[in-house]
């Protein structure tokens, strides 16, 4: 919807003082039809809104449409999972992981000439699986990937307001932690951690230490650690996930194990985290982290960026959803995935 109420009252106003303040031998339409030609005001009713329809919900979850102006001020987007605006739809999006292999549960109606189909992942390589019959099948795409038509990562640091500005660092009573459901020998974290704990004391809690902590918990434990180890369960550019954006927020300094950390910096200040790769051996990453526990000033020093900074988590799905309408929104151009499968997994 466009402010076109504001400016046929204005575009009114100004016909009329003309119409008044000039002598003018015109009538008042004509007046009018100098005023539009005066400027070049083209009189649209406003836009349309941009449909777009969620086909599947990710893995059959719900997200709930808010609107997408107060979220992300985003506007002039229309959100639906009524399959029967299919013809009308700008966009549809398609959620990987809900896809069947055979493509039995994709719309089998002849897509309208418009319309953009979306790739929608926020799985890594390693958690998701390429489908050899999507490879020509999409215009967009939307995942964590910076390289995507609509990025939108896990989470990212945004300027404080005033009032965040005033920070403390939590009460501190845990040295390092780390919660973790899936501990699979051959993930790259567990074996680090293996390691690691050789030469520190890790407070660890999850299904896999049968220490299981429950939601509303989680935030109080991570804010009472000094360093959270936000290991990835898989190594892949741009998969810097909310157990990171997690632990910043909270007041935990991240170890963090993942992509480079050139790869990390993209996303979060250089002095917030620390990277297992800063150092030649979990040893000598034992070692810094005692230093830096018994070092309050050394430790404070990984909190400098919060005086400027905050670290917020993403709507899963509904921003995805408003980014991807408003880029198709702005974008009216021809576009395809040539080969998505070489693109995502290659
Ligand atoms: C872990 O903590 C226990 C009890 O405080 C202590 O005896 C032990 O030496 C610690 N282990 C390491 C590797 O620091
Ligand atoms: C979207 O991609 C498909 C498959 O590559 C293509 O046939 C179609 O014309 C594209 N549509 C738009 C609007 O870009
Ligand atoms: C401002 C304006 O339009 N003035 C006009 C008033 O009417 C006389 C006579 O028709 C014109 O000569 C002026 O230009």
């Amino acid at each position: 919807m466009c402010s076109a109420n504001i400016t046929i009252a204005m575009f009114l106003m100004a016909c009329f003082t003309i119409y008044m303040c000039y002598n003018s031998t015109k009538n008042f339409a004509e007046t009018c039809l100098s005023v539009l030609k005066m400027q070049n005001y083209k009189c649209t009713k406003g836009e349309p809104d941009t449909i777009l329809l969620i086909w599947m919900w990710p893995f059959g979850n719900s997200f709930g449409f808010g609107p997408c102006s107060s979220a992300f001020d985003i506007h002039g987007c229309r959100l639906t999972d009524d399959r029967g605006l299919f013809n009308q739809a700008h966009g549809v999006m398609f959620h990987h992981r809900d896809i069947r292999r055979d493509l039995s549960n994709m719309p089998q109606l002849p897509r309208p000439a418009f319309q953009k189909w979306v790739w929608w992942n926020m799985e890594s390589p390693s958690n998701s699986y390429p489908l050899p019959l999507l490879k020509d099948l999409f215009n967009l795409t939307s995942s964590y990937r910076g390289d995507s038509d609509s990025p939108v990562p896990y989470g990212r640091i945004t300027d404080t307001t005033e009032e965040e500005k005033k920070y403390t660092i939590p009460k501190k009573d845990k040295f390092v932690c780390w919660v973790v459901s899936k501990f699979k020998t051959d993930f790259k974290r567990s074996q680090y951690y293996t390691e690691l704990v050789k030469f520190i004391n890790v407070s660890a809690y999850g299904r896999h230490f049968n220490n299981p902590i429950n939601g509303k918990d989680y935030s109080s434990l991570v804010s009472s650690c000094k360093f959270y180890l936000s290991f990835e369960n898989s190594i892949h550019r741009d998969y810097v996930t909310e157990k990171l954006f997690n632990a910043l927020a909270l007041g935990a300094v991240p170890v963090v194990l993942g992509p480079s950390r050139e790869n990390y910096e993209l996303f979060i200040p250089s002095k917030a985290f620390i990277h297992v790769d800063d150092f030649p051996s979990p040893k000598e990453l034992a070692d810094h982290l005692k230093l830096l526990d018994q070092n309050e000033d050394l430790y404070k020093q990984y909190f400098t960026w919060r005086e400027h900074f905050v670290s917020t988590e993403t709507l899963f799905g509904l921003e995805h959803a408003c980014r991807i309408c408003d880029h198709i929104r702005r974008n009216k151009h021809y576009k395809v995935v040539k080969d998505l499968n070489s693109w995502f997994w290659g």
